[in-house]
């Protein structure tokens, strides 16, 4: 058989890099040879990730502080500058409560990091790449945003924003050569629900006791491949979960 002929980005911003999906992203696309910027919120965790990575360029910002991101973004060097694929991977769930018992805090910093953090990260990145008729936007999605479960209300809702943005960015960039992808990985054990139940370690670890869950490093294969397919390849989605993780179907509401 006839060697594939594979793709691999020049220049690759992760957000959320200090994170388990991020750490793993990085490690897959440095492994590959790509230049990194990697981005996170503390200081401290990321420059504990650069010293694996001394040729990384380092960003911090929060991403939900737009001019932070702006100058941030401005400030590359040149170097930096030509962004070539963009991984949104910064973003949280948190609460599990019934939306009429769910903190209204919660719900709103959801929006900020999930909906609006990454829609402005992708407007401020977008513009070049358009303008260079190359790049990549991968979107980390979530099963949560095909399927709605009892207690995901606004995360299940910002995922579903995340996975139609992305299909709508598609149809923006006809004729550009930009690519999008939404990756919608299902449970994965990582400190998503550790974050999501403020910091009750015990709870989190429930989630994934007993089950063969996915781990960062199979998400982060995942995104390599969609990333490194031939330019002329665009995943628009792609939908990952564990084989132990099935559809629970419907509830039906009975009569005692
Ligand atoms: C994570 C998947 O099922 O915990 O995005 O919502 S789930």
């Amino acid at each position: 058989m006839a060697e594939y002929a594979r793709y691999t980005p020049s220049t690759v911003l992760i957000t959320g890099a200090t994170g388990d999906f991020g750490k793993a992203f990085a490690e897959r696309f440095y492994a590959a040879g790509c230049k990194l910027i990697l981005h996170g919120r503390s200081k401290e965790k990321l420059k504990a990730l650069c010293q694996q990575y001394p040729e990384a360029y380092p960003v911090c910002f929060d991403i939900t502080d737009k001019k932070s991101m702006k100058d941030a973004l401005t400030a590359l060097p040149d170097a930096f500058k030509n962004i070539d694929l963009l991984i949104n991977n910064a973003g949280l769930a948190l609460g599990l409560e019934k939306a009429y018992e769910a903190n209204l805090e919660d719900w709103e910093t959801m929006i900020d990091v999930d909906v609006k953090g990454l829609a402005t990260m992708t407007r401020l990145v977008l513009g070049g790449m358009a303008q260079r008729k190359k790049g990549h936007i991968i979107n980390l999605g979530s099963t949560a945003g095909n399927y709605p479960y009892a207690g995901g209300n606004v995360y299940c809702g910002v995922k579903a924003f995340v996975k139609q943005f992305s299909l709508a960015l598609r149809a923006d960039l006809a004729g550009t050569n930009v690519r999008v992808t939404n990756v919608e990985p299902g449970q994965a054990e990582t400190q998503f629900s550790t974050v999501r139940f403020h910091g009750d370690e015990a709870r989190a670890k429930k989630v994934y006791d007993g089950a063969n869950s996915l781990q960062a490093c199979d998400v982060a294969e995942s995104v390599f491949w969609a990333a490194t397919l031939p330019p002329h390849m665009n995943i628009n989605r792609l939908e990952i979960m564990p084989t132990s993780q099935s559809f629970a179907g419907l509830s039906v509401e009975r009569k005692a």
